[in-house]
Protein backbone atom coordinates (compact mmCIF):
# COMPACT_ATOMS: atom_id res chain seq x y z
CA UNK A 1 0.00 0.00 0.00
CA UNK A 2 2.59 2.35 0.98
CA UNK A 3 4.33 1.17 -1.80
CA UNK A 4 1.86 1.96 -4.51
CA UNK A 5 1.41 5.43 -2.76
CA UNK A 6 4.97 6.15 -3.42
CA UNK A 7 5.13 5.29 -6.67
CA UNK A 8 1.81 6.93 -7.57
CA UNK A 9 3.04 9.97 -5.49
CA UNK A 10 6.29 9.66 -7.66
CA UNK A 11 5.08 9.99 -10.36
CA UNK A 12 3.09 13.32 -9.87
CA UNK A 13 6.13 15.07 -8.40
CA UNK A 14 7.93 14.43 -12.20
CA UNK A 15 4.86 16.20 -13.09
CA UNK A 16 5.25 18.64 -10.71
CA UNK A 17 8.81 19.37 -11.84
CA UNK A 18 8.25 20.16 -15.25
CA UNK A 19 5.67 22.22 -14.52
CA UNK A 20 8.11 24.35 -12.38
CA UNK A 21 10.99 24.48 -15.07
CA UNK A 22 8.35 25.76 -17.37
CA UNK A 23 5.41 27.25 -15.38
CA UNK A 24 7.34 28.39 -12.35
CA UNK A 25 11.19 30.13 -11.66
CA UNK A 26 13.65 27.44 -12.62
CA UNK A 27 15.21 25.83 -10.29
CA UNK A 28 18.95 26.67 -9.40
CA UNK A 29 20.74 23.61 -11.77
CA UNK A 30 23.53 22.51 -9.48
CA UNK A 31 26.40 20.40 -11.72
CA UNK A 32 27.05 16.97 -11.24
CA UNK A 33 30.17 16.74 -9.10
CA UNK A 34 31.80 13.30 -10.66
CA UNK A 35 31.46 10.95 -7.77
CA UNK A 36 34.59 9.34 -6.39
CA UNK A 37 34.78 5.65 -6.21
CA UNK A 38 32.12 3.97 -4.50
CA UNK A 39 31.68 1.80 -1.46
CA UNK A 40 35.44 2.68 -0.88
CA UNK A 41 35.62 4.52 2.32
CA UNK A 42 34.00 3.05 5.59
CA UNK A 43 30.90 4.66 7.04
CA UNK A 44 31.52 7.30 9.66
CA UNK A 45 29.96 6.49 13.29
CA UNK A 46 29.28 9.58 15.03
CA UNK A 47 31.14 9.50 18.79
CA UNK A 48 28.72 9.03 21.42
CA UNK A 49 28.17 11.96 23.92
CA UNK A 50 27.29 10.73 27.22
CA UNK A 51 27.19 11.40 31.03
CA UNK A 52 30.60 10.12 31.89
CA UNK A 53 32.06 9.29 35.54
CA UNK A 54 29.70 9.40 38.58
CA UNK A 55 31.02 12.41 40.72
CA UNK A 56 28.58 14.83 42.25
CA UNK A 57 30.27 17.42 39.71
CA UNK A 58 29.02 15.84 36.03
CA UNK A 59 30.18 18.28 32.98
CA UNK A 60 27.55 19.14 31.08
CA UNK A 61 27.26 17.80 27.55
CA UNK A 62 29.15 19.97 25.67
CA UNK A 63 27.92 20.71 21.75
CA UNK A 64 29.81 23.43 19.71
CA UNK A 65 28.08 24.84 17.03
CA UNK A 66 31.17 25.68 14.36
CA UNK A 67 31.75 26.29 11.00
CA UNK A 68 34.49 23.85 9.17
CA UNK A 69 34.93 22.20 6.00
CA UNK A 70 34.11 18.52 5.37
CA UNK A 71 35.54 16.44 2.54
CA UNK A 72 32.40 14.64 0.44
CA UNK A 73 34.61 14.58 -2.64
CA UNK A 74 38.30 13.70 -2.68
CA UNK A 75 38.81 16.65 -4.65
CA UNK A 76 38.85 18.61 -1.58
CA UNK A 77 36.44 20.45 1.12
CA UNK A 78 33.09 22.06 1.26
CA UNK A 79 32.40 24.99 3.76
CA UNK A 80 30.09 23.66 6.57
CA UNK A 81 28.57 23.60 9.83
CA UNK A 82 28.55 20.78 12.01
CA UNK A 83 28.52 20.22 16.08
CA UNK A 84 31.86 19.49 17.69
CA UNK A 85 33.13 18.07 13.94
CA UNK A 86 32.83 19.07 10.49
CA UNK A 87 29.46 17.70 9.43
CA UNK A 88 27.05 16.37 11.90
CA UNK A 89 26.98 15.93 15.20
CA UNK A 90 27.62 13.40 18.15
CA UNK A 91 24.76 10.63 18.82
CA UNK A 92 23.65 11.92 22.18
CA UNK A 93 22.91 8.73 24.21
CA UNK A 94 21.01 9.10 27.52
CA UNK A 95 18.96 6.62 29.50
CA UNK A 96 15.17 6.97 31.07
CA UNK A 97 14.95 9.00 34.52
CA UNK A 98 18.35 10.41 33.71
CA UNK A 99 19.29 14.39 34.53
CA UNK A 100 20.78 15.68 31.20
CA UNK A 101 22.74 19.01 31.47
CA UNK A 102 23.76 20.17 28.05
CA UNK A 103 26.24 23.21 27.45
CA UNK A 104 25.57 24.73 23.39
CA UNK A 105 28.33 26.84 22.53
CA UNK A 106 27.28 29.20 19.35
CA UNK A 107 30.34 29.87 17.53
CA UNK A 108 28.87 30.92 14.21
CA UNK A 109 27.99 34.34 13.23
CA UNK A 110 24.41 33.50 13.23
CA UNK A 111 21.85 32.72 15.78
CA UNK A 112 20.56 29.49 16.25
CA UNK A 113 18.93 27.30 18.43
CA UNK A 114 19.01 23.53 18.97
CA UNK A 115 15.89 21.60 19.19
CA UNK A 116 15.36 18.00 20.49
CA UNK A 117 13.00 16.37 17.98
CA UNK A 118 10.62 13.60 20.00
CA UNK A 119 12.09 14.50 23.07
CA UNK A 120 9.41 15.35 26.11
CA UNK A 121 10.81 18.31 27.93
CA UNK A 122 9.42 21.97 29.62
CA UNK A 123 8.39 24.78 26.57
CA UNK A 124 11.75 26.64 27.49
CA UNK A 125 14.48 23.93 26.93
CA UNK A 126 12.71 23.03 23.46
CA UNK A 127 14.80 24.93 21.28
CA UNK A 128 12.18 25.78 19.09
CA UNK A 129 12.59 29.27 17.22
CA UNK A 130 12.02 31.64 20.58
CA UNK A 131 14.93 29.54 22.63
CA UNK A 132 17.45 31.38 20.37
CA UNK A 133 20.94 31.59 21.03
CA UNK A 134 22.84 34.38 19.96
CA UNK A 135 26.30 34.10 18.08
CA UNK A 136 28.83 34.03 20.81
CA UNK A 137 26.52 33.06 23.70
CA UNK A 138 25.86 29.94 25.34
CA UNK A 139 22.95 27.93 26.12
CA UNK A 140 22.62 25.43 28.93
CA UNK A 141 19.34 23.45 29.14
CA UNK A 142 19.01 21.00 31.32
CA UNK A 143 16.01 18.21 31.97
CA UNK A 144 15.18 14.95 33.28
CA UNK A 145 14.93 12.26 30.89
CA UNK A 146 10.99 11.29 31.04
CA UNK A 147 10.42 8.95 27.99
CA UNK A 148 10.91 4.74 27.45
CA UNK A 149 13.87 3.99 24.98
CA UNK A 150 13.54 5.83 21.23
CA UNK A 151 15.37 7.26 18.24
CA UNK A 152 15.44 10.63 18.48
CA UNK A 153 17.49 13.13 17.07
CA UNK A 154 18.34 16.97 17.59
CA UNK A 155 18.86 20.29 15.00
CA UNK A 156 18.35 23.83 14.52
CA UNK A 157 15.33 25.55 14.45
CA UNK A 158 15.53 29.19 14.27
CA UNK A 159 12.98 31.04 12.84
CA UNK A 160 13.68 31.28 8.93
CA UNK A 161 16.95 29.54 9.22
CA UNK A 162 16.37 25.52 10.08
CA UNK A 163 16.47 24.51 6.62
CA UNK A 164 19.89 26.29 6.01
CA UNK A 165 21.80 25.33 8.78
CA UNK A 166 20.38 21.33 8.58
CA UNK A 167 21.76 21.77 4.86
CA UNK A 168 24.63 22.56 6.01
CA UNK A 169 25.33 20.11 8.64
CA UNK A 170 23.34 21.30 11.68
CA UNK A 171 21.97 17.02 12.98
CA UNK A 172 23.00 14.10 15.27
CA UNK A 173 21.06 11.13 17.05
CA UNK A 174 19.24 11.26 20.43
CA UNK A 175 19.40 7.85 21.68
CA UNK A 176 17.36 6.83 25.04
CA UNK A 177 17.51 4.05 26.45
CA UNK A 178 15.75 2.30 29.17
CA UNK A 179 15.82 -0.99 31.36
CA UNK A 180 13.04 -2.52 29.29
CA UNK A 181 14.94 -1.93 26.07
CA UNK A 182 18.40 -2.79 27.47
CA UNK A 183 16.67 -6.77 28.69
CA UNK A 184 15.45 -7.11 25.10
CA UNK A 185 17.64 -9.60 22.85
CA UNK A 186 18.47 -6.82 21.06
CA UNK A 187 21.83 -5.73 19.75
CA UNK A 188 23.33 -2.87 21.43
CA UNK A 189 26.98 -2.32 20.52
CA UNK A 190 27.23 0.72 19.20
CA UNK A 191 28.88 0.91 15.72
CA UNK A 192 29.26 -2.42 15.84
CA UNK A 193 25.71 -4.07 15.60
CA UNK A 194 23.59 -1.19 16.09
CA UNK A 195 24.13 1.07 13.67
CA UNK A 196 22.92 4.65 13.51
CA UNK A 197 22.39 5.58 9.36
CA UNK A 198 21.30 9.84 9.30
CA UNK A 199 20.49 9.60 5.26
CA UNK A 200 20.24 13.05 3.15
CA UNK A 201 20.59 14.41 0.25
CA UNK A 202 22.10 17.31 -0.77
CA UNK A 203 23.23 18.64 -4.21
CA UNK A 204 26.51 21.30 -5.00
CA UNK A 205 28.04 23.44 -7.62
CA UNK A 206 31.03 22.52 -9.46
CA UNK A 207 32.98 23.95 -6.74
CA UNK A 208 31.93 21.38 -4.00
CA UNK A 209 30.19 24.48 -2.03
CA UNK A 210 26.16 23.96 -1.22
CA UNK A 211 23.53 24.44 -3.59
CA UNK A 212 21.71 25.57 -0.93
CA UNK A 213 19.51 28.40 -2.58
CA UNK A 214 15.69 28.97 -1.75
CA UNK A 215 13.89 29.76 -5.38
CA UNK A 216 10.10 29.37 -4.95
CA UNK A 217 10.58 26.01 -6.68
CA UNK A 218 12.90 25.14 -3.88
CA UNK A 219 10.38 26.32 -1.51
CA UNK A 220 7.59 24.42 -2.68
CA UNK A 221 9.57 21.01 -3.29
CA UNK A 222 12.04 21.64 -0.68
CA UNK A 223 15.71 21.65 -1.25
CA UNK A 224 16.64 18.04 -3.07
CA UNK A 225 19.98 16.75 -3.63
CA UNK A 226 20.92 14.18 -6.77
CA UNK A 227 23.45 13.30 -3.85
CA UNK A 228 22.78 10.87 -1.50
CA UNK A 229 24.60 10.73 1.78
CA UNK A 230 24.93 8.23 5.36
CA UNK A 231 26.27 10.26 8.27
CA UNK A 232 27.53 12.60 6.03
CA UNK A 233 29.71 10.25 3.35
CA UNK A 234 28.41 9.64 -0.26
CA UNK A 235 28.15 5.50 -1.05
CA UNK A 236 30.17 4.50 2.24
CA UNK A 237 30.73 1.14 3.44
CA UNK A 238 30.28 -0.79 6.69
CA UNK A 239 31.70 -4.25 7.97
CA UNK A 240 28.90 -6.04 9.79
CA UNK A 241 28.64 -9.25 11.91
CA UNK A 242 27.62 -12.44 10.92
CA UNK A 243 24.08 -12.31 12.62
CA UNK A 244 21.30 -9.99 13.78
CA UNK A 245 22.09 -5.92 12.52
CA UNK A 246 20.07 -3.34 13.88
CA UNK A 247 20.16 -0.14 11.83
CA UNK A 248 18.73 2.83 13.28
CA UNK A 249 17.55 4.76 10.42
CA UNK A 250 16.72 8.45 10.54
CA UNK A 251 15.34 10.55 7.35
CA UNK A 252 17.49 13.84 8.17
CA UNK A 253 16.98 15.57 4.92
CA UNK A 254 15.31 18.70 4.17
CA UNK A 255 12.20 17.61 2.36
CA UNK A 256 13.31 14.32 0.35
CA UNK A 257 10.79 11.54 1.06
CA UNK A 258 12.66 7.95 1.01
CA UNK A 259 11.78 4.78 0.12
CA UNK A 260 14.45 2.60 1.84
CA UNK A 261 15.12 -1.63 0.65
CA UNK A 262 17.49 -3.53 0.83
CA UNK A 263 19.45 -4.65 -2.81
CA UNK A 264 17.79 -8.28 -3.72
CA UNK A 265 14.33 -7.07 -2.12
CA UNK A 266 15.90 -9.07 1.35
CA UNK A 267 13.23 -8.92 3.92
CA UNK A 268 13.64 -7.19 7.37
CA UNK A 269 12.30 -6.41 10.73
CA UNK A 270 10.97 -3.21 11.73
CA UNK A 271 11.08 -2.79 15.52
CA UNK A 272 10.69 1.13 16.08
CA UNK A 273 8.74 4.00 15.20
CA UNK A 274 9.60 7.56 15.98
CA UNK A 275 9.54 7.22 19.35
CA UNK A 276 9.79 3.60 20.80
CA UNK A 277 9.46 0.35 20.51
CA UNK A 278 6.23 -1.42 18.21
CA UNK A 279 4.84 -3.90 20.09
CA UNK A 280 6.29 -6.78 17.85
CA UNK A 281 8.57 -7.17 14.79
CA UNK A 282 6.70 -5.84 11.46
CA UNK A 283 8.77 -8.05 8.36
CA UNK A 284 8.90 -5.90 5.20
CA UNK A 285 10.83 -5.24 2.09
CA UNK A 286 10.73 -2.11 2.13
CA UNK A 287 10.18 1.50 4.19
CA UNK A 288 8.87 4.86 3.42
CA UNK A 289 9.89 7.88 5.84
CA UNK A 290 9.75 11.16 5.20
CA UNK A 291 12.21 14.31 6.44
CA UNK A 292 12.10 13.43 10.16
CA UNK A 293 11.28 10.15 10.70
CA UNK A 294 13.01 7.32 12.28
CA UNK A 295 12.62 4.17 12.19
CA UNK A 296 15.25 1.17 13.55
CA UNK A 297 15.22 -2.47 11.66
CA UNK A 298 16.65 -5.92 12.29
CA UNK A 299 18.39 -7.02 9.38
CA UNK A 300 19.53 -10.93 9.56
CA UNK A 301 23.15 -12.16 8.04
CA UNK A 302 22.73 -15.19 10.18
CA UNK A 303 23.34 -16.97 6.81
CA UNK A 304 25.22 -14.78 4.89
CA UNK A 305 29.29 -15.95 4.28
CA UNK A 306 32.21 -13.94 5.17
CA UNK A 307 32.21 -11.01 2.20
CA UNK A 308 29.40 -10.88 1.21
CA UNK A 309 27.32 -7.52 0.57
CA UNK A 310 24.34 -6.26 0.50
CA UNK A 311 23.55 -2.58 -0.78
CA UNK A 312 21.18 -0.23 1.26
CA UNK A 313 19.01 1.53 -1.50
CA UNK A 314 17.18 4.90 -1.36
CA UNK A 315 14.80 5.79 -3.72
CA UNK A 316 13.77 9.88 -3.49
CA UNK A 317 10.70 10.71 -4.16
CA UNK A 318 11.62 13.27 -6.85
CA UNK A 319 12.77 9.76 -8.88
CA UNK A 320 16.13 9.18 -7.80
CA UNK A 321 17.67 5.75 -6.78
CA UNK A 322 20.50 5.82 -5.04
CA UNK A 323 23.03 2.69 -3.59
CA UNK A 324 23.13 4.79 -0.84
CA UNK A 325 25.55 2.19 0.97
CA UNK A 326 26.76 -0.84 1.24
CA UNK A 327 26.89 -3.80 4.01
CA UNK A 328 29.50 -6.12 3.93
CA UNK A 329 29.75 -9.24 5.97
CA UNK A 330 32.88 -9.62 7.94
CA UNK A 331 33.85 -12.84 9.57
CA UNK A 332 33.10 -11.80 13.32
CA UNK A 333 29.56 -13.76 14.58
CA UNK A 334 27.30 -11.24 15.87
CA UNK A 335 26.55 -11.31 19.93
CA UNK A 336 22.73 -11.79 18.55
CA UNK A 337 21.76 -14.60 16.64
CA UNK A 338 18.16 -14.74 16.47
CA UNK A 339 15.57 -12.51 16.23
CA UNK A 340 13.31 -11.65 18.77
CA UNK A 341 9.46 -11.91 18.25
CA UNK A 342 7.67 -9.38 20.78
CA UNK A 343 9.11 -5.98 21.88
CA UNK A 344 6.92 -3.73 24.19
CA UNK A 345 3.67 -3.85 24.86
CA UNK A 346 2.28 -0.13 23.83
CA UNK A 347 -1.03 1.23 25.64
CA UNK A 348 -2.71 2.78 22.98
CA UNK A 349 -4.53 5.79 23.18
CA UNK A 350 -8.27 5.51 21.63
CA UNK A 351 -10.93 7.98 20.58
CA UNK A 352 -13.20 7.88 23.71
CA UNK A 353 -9.91 9.22 25.66
CA UNK A 354 -10.64 12.40 23.78
CA UNK A 355 -11.47 15.50 25.85
CA UNK A 356 -12.09 17.22 22.09
CA UNK A 357 -10.82 17.61 18.13
CA UNK A 358 -9.03 20.43 16.40
CA UNK A 359 -8.59 20.61 12.75
CA UNK A 360 -5.77 21.33 10.54
CA UNK A 361 -5.41 22.48 7.16
CA UNK A 362 -2.07 22.37 5.41
CA UNK A 363 -2.49 24.19 2.46
CA UNK A 364 -0.54 24.84 -0.44
CA UNK A 365 -2.46 27.74 -1.79
CA UNK A 366 -4.57 30.15 0.28
CA UNK A 367 -7.62 30.16 -1.44
CA UNK A 368 -8.20 33.57 -0.80
CA UNK A 369 -7.70 35.37 -4.23
CA UNK A 370 -3.54 34.37 -4.17
CA UNK A 371 -2.56 33.92 -7.69
CA UNK A 372 0.17 31.13 -8.80
CA UNK A 373 3.12 33.83 -7.81
CA UNK A 374 1.36 35.15 -4.58
CA UNK A 375 2.92 35.70 -1.16
CA UNK A 376 0.76 33.14 1.17
CA UNK A 377 1.53 29.65 -0.32
CA UNK A 378 2.41 27.59 1.80
CA UNK A 379 -0.23 27.77 5.76
CA UNK A 380 -1.78 25.84 8.42
CA UNK A 381 -5.02 27.04 8.40
CA UNK A 382 -4.58 29.53 6.11
CA UNK A 383 -1.92 31.30 8.41
CA UNK A 384 1.19 31.47 8.18
CA UNK A 385 3.84 31.03 11.64
CA UNK A 386 3.23 34.58 13.85
CA UNK A 387 6.15 34.15 16.75
CA UNK A 388 3.99 36.75 18.47
CA UNK A 389 0.51 34.89 17.80
CA UNK A 390 -0.71 31.68 19.72
CA UNK A 391 -2.63 29.59 17.44
CA UNK A 392 -4.17 26.68 20.03
CA UNK A 393 -4.43 26.79 23.95
CA UNK A 394 -4.40 23.20 25.22
CA UNK A 395 -5.10 22.73 28.66
CA UNK A 396 -2.46 20.77 30.95
CA UNK A 397 -3.56 16.88 31.09
CA UNK A 398 -5.96 16.82 28.38
CA UNK A 399 -6.03 14.54 25.34
CA UNK A 400 -7.05 15.52 22.01
CA UNK A 401 -7.35 14.22 18.27
CA UNK A 402 -5.81 16.44 15.72
CA UNK A 403 -7.47 16.09 12.43
CA UNK A 404 -4.41 17.13 9.39
CA UNK A 405 -5.49 17.31 6.31
CA UNK A 406 -2.74 18.09 3.37
CA UNK A 407 -5.35 20.57 1.04
CA UNK A 408 -3.53 20.76 -1.75
CA UNK A 409 -4.99 23.17 -5.11
CA UNK A 410 -4.96 20.93 -8.16
CA UNK A 411 -2.07 22.58 -9.94
CA UNK A 412 0.24 22.10 -6.53
CA UNK A 413 0.48 19.02 -5.23
CA UNK A 414 2.67 18.31 -2.47
CA UNK A 415 3.20 16.16 0.31
CA UNK A 416 3.58 17.63 3.19
CA UNK A 417 5.28 15.84 7.06
CA UNK A 418 3.27 17.03 10.15
CA UNK A 419 5.69 17.20 13.49
CA UNK A 420 4.21 17.78 17.19
CA UNK A 421 6.26 19.20 19.54
CA UNK A 422 6.24 17.73 23.35
CA UNK A 423 4.27 14.93 22.61
CA UNK A 424 4.28 11.38 21.29
CA UNK A 425 1.02 10.47 19.51
CA UNK A 426 -0.92 7.84 18.26
CA UNK A 427 -2.78 7.70 14.32
CA UNK A 428 -6.15 6.73 15.17
CA UNK A 429 -7.17 6.49 11.16
CA UNK A 430 -5.07 7.50 7.83
CA UNK A 431 -7.67 8.33 4.93
CA UNK A 432 -10.86 6.33 7.22
CA UNK A 433 -8.32 3.31 7.69
CA UNK A 434 -6.53 1.93 10.84
CA UNK A 435 -2.85 2.59 10.42
CA UNK A 436 -0.34 0.61 8.86
CA UNK A 437 1.47 -1.82 11.49
CA UNK A 438 4.84 0.42 11.35
CA UNK A 439 2.58 3.57 12.09
CA UNK A 440 0.65 2.12 14.55
CA UNK A 441 3.19 3.11 17.19
CA UNK A 442 4.21 6.14 19.40
CA UNK A 443 5.20 8.67 16.44
CA UNK A 444 6.00 12.61 16.55
CA UNK A 445 6.27 13.11 12.82
CA UNK A 446 3.54 11.65 10.13
CA UNK A 447 3.50 11.81 6.16
CA UNK A 448 0.18 13.08 4.62
CA UNK A 449 0.43 13.17 0.35
CA UNK A 450 -1.82 14.80 -1.26
CA UNK A 451 -5.37 14.85 0.04
CA UNK A 452 -4.81 12.73 2.91
CA UNK A 453 -6.38 13.18 5.92
CA UNK A 454 -4.55 11.45 9.17
CA UNK A 455 -6.38 11.63 12.87
CA UNK A 456 -3.88 11.63 15.56
CA UNK A 457 -4.57 11.41 19.23
CA UNK A 458 -1.84 12.61 21.99
CA UNK A 459 -2.09 13.84 25.83
CA UNK A 460 -0.56 16.62 26.76
CA UNK A 461 1.03 15.58 30.42
CA UNK A 462 3.92 17.54 32.22
CA UNK A 463 4.54 20.79 30.65
CA UNK A 464 2.78 24.09 30.08
CA UNK A 465 4.18 26.47 27.55
CA UNK A 466 4.82 27.14 24.08
CA UNK A 467 5.61 24.42 21.41
CA UNK A 468 5.39 24.30 17.78
CA UNK A 469 4.15 21.84 14.92
CA UNK A 470 5.05 22.27 11.43
CA UNK A 471 5.62 20.78 8.04
CA UNK A 472 9.01 18.95 8.74
CA UNK A 473 9.81 19.67 4.58
CA UNK A 474 12.18 22.31 6.00
CA UNK A 475 11.64 24.79 3.23
CA UNK A 476 7.92 24.58 3.83
CA UNK A 477 8.55 25.16 7.63
CA UNK A 478 10.95 28.23 7.08
CA UNK A 479 8.16 29.48 4.50
CA UNK A 480 5.96 29.65 7.84
CA UNK A 481 3.93 26.38 8.07
CA UNK A 482 3.91 25.91 11.20
CA UNK A 483 2.04 27.26 14.44
CA UNK A 484 2.46 27.19 17.80
CA UNK A 485 0.54 25.51 20.75
CA UNK A 486 0.41 26.87 24.32
CA UNK A 487 -0.27 24.29 27.18
CA UNK A 488 -1.92 25.59 30.04
CA UNK A 489 -2.91 24.97 33.45
CA UNK A 490 -6.25 26.49 33.91
CA UNK A 491 -5.97 24.98 37.80
CA UNK A 492 -3.25 27.86 38.42
CA UNK A 493 -5.38 30.69 37.27
CA UNK A 494 -6.94 32.52 39.96
CU1 LIG B 1 5.05 20.76 3.91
Amino acid sequence: MIRRDFIKHSAAALGIAALGKYGLSAPVMASTVPPDTPFTLRLPIPPLLEKSGTSAEVAPLSLIVKKDQHEFFSSGPTETLGYNGSFLGPTIRVHNGENVRIQVDNTIDQVTTVHWHGLHVPARWDGGPHQVIEPGEIWKPEFTINQQAATLWYHPHAMGLTGEHVYRGLAGMFIIEDEYSQSLALPRNYGVDDIPLVIQDRRFYEDRSFAYVRSMHDVMHGVLGNFLIVNGMSKPFAEVPRGIVRLRILNGSNASIYRIYLSDDQPFQVIASDGGFLEKPVGLQELVLSAGERAEILVDFGEASADDRLRLMVDQYNGNTHEAMELRVSGDKAEQRTLVTELREQPQLVESDADRTRNFAMETMSGRGMGMMGGNRLSINGKKMDMNRIDEKIPLGSTEIWELENRSASMMQLPHSMHLHDVQFNILERNGQPPVPIEAGRKDTVLLWPNDKVRLIARFLDYTGVYMYHCHMLEHEDDGMMGQFEVVDNNMKI
